[in-house]
């Protein structure tokens, strides 16, 4: 039998209450004290010891996850530790962040741990390890997080060199309409519906990636990249829908069908809280479904975090050997 499930999807993982707890305290305990500052190293350094304390049924899922990510190339797993009663207001403004441990953080920290180590970009969100991704009043039709309009199909942070490789998503509250769902596709889903011509154009170097909305404007010049690259038969993938543009014709029609192909594989969940979703960035896009905030102090709340399974690829980009590259 073969060791990795390739063909074969990755269940959600069910965490029964007894874990909930157990993985509560845990958190808990990561929470207060004197270090309690999620961007320092030191209350990085305790979530990782943390890590080795979680229940084995999560350490186990998430570690198989990242040997192999499977044909859904996310993960969603239910039943993490969060107390909407005790949970303050949801933030409302643009580029909040987390920045004091709490609960959630701790969750997102330790399991980034678990799955390499959290990173963050300077640009992005003033560089915080863990991010709110919340919608912000007058930036309804905005192509990122802080939007509420359908949000496209995209890879984070397509355009960096060093890209996430996981992208962490724990939800803390749902919209009032539960209808704001997370949608991923996985290129291991899309790549057999398309045309041999197109697979052949997305491997070749004809699409430049500008940086998200997210990321404040900068005037760099991009060579031309490919959107596939690695194994034929199971390669990476860079690209966002609104960010990336098409060089020829050939490449703009290859780009139309995949756009097609992700559509037709896309699976659409609405996260509830509690409910953590891990994507894999190198070959999964994600988007989200339009919603309705109300700004009323109780919308749709979800924390984020970036994972990397080998920081020491990016340690020219980080200062000091810290966690945020600063280009
Ligand atoms: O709102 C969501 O569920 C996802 C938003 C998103 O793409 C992100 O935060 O990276
Ligand atoms: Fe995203």
């Amino acid at each position: 039998m073969h060791e990795i499930a390739e063909t074969v999807d990755i269940a959600d993982l069910e965490l029964p209450p007894t874990e909930t707890t157990e993985i509560d305290h845990l958190a808990q305990a990561l929470c207060g004290g004197e270090q309690d500052r999620v961007d320092d190293p030191t209350w990085v350094a305790r979530a990782r010891d943390s890590w080795d304390a979680l229940p084995l049924s999560l350490r186990r899922g998430v570690r198989q996850f990242r040997r192999h990510s499977g044909l859904r190339g996310s993960l969603i797993i239910h039943g993490l530790p969060v107390d909407e009663m005790r949970l303050p207001d949801t933030p409302s403004t643009a580029d909040s962040v987390q920045r004091a441990a709490v609960v959630s953080a701790a969750v997102l920290t330790m399991i980034a741990c678990g799955l390499g180590d959290p990173t963050a970009y300077l640009a992005e969100k003033s560089g915080a390890l863990v991010q709110d991704v919340v919608p912000v009043r007058g930036r309804e039709s905005f192509s990122g997080n802080a939007g509420s309009v359908l949000l496209t199909f995209h890879n984070e942070n397509a355009f960096h060199l060093h890209e996430p490789d996981y992208v962490l998503l724990l939800c803390l509250r749902g919209d009032h309409d539960r209808i704001a769902g997370l949608r991923t596709a996985c290129l291991r889903q899309a790549l057999p519906l398309l045309s041999r011509a197109a697979r052949e154009t997305l491997f070749a170097p004809e699409f430049i990636t500008a940086p998200p909305p997210s990321f404040p404007t900068d005037n760099a010049v991009r060579p031309p990249q490919p959107l596939l690259s690695g194994a034929v038969d199971d390669p990476d993938i860079r690209m966002a829908t609104i960010a990336t543009t098409a060089l020829t014709p050939r490449a703009e029609a290859a780009l139309t069908e995949f756009g097609r192909a992700c559509d037709s594989v896309a699976r659409t969940t609405v996260l509830t809280p509690g409910d953590l979703a891990i994507i894999d960035n190198r070959v999964t896009v994600h988007g989200r479904t339009a919603f309705r905030p109300r700004y009323d102090g109780t919308d749709r709340w979800v924390q984020r975090t970036f994972a990397v399974a080998d920081l020491r690829r990016s340690r020219d980009h980080r200062p000091d050997d810290g966690y945020v590259l600063t280009r």
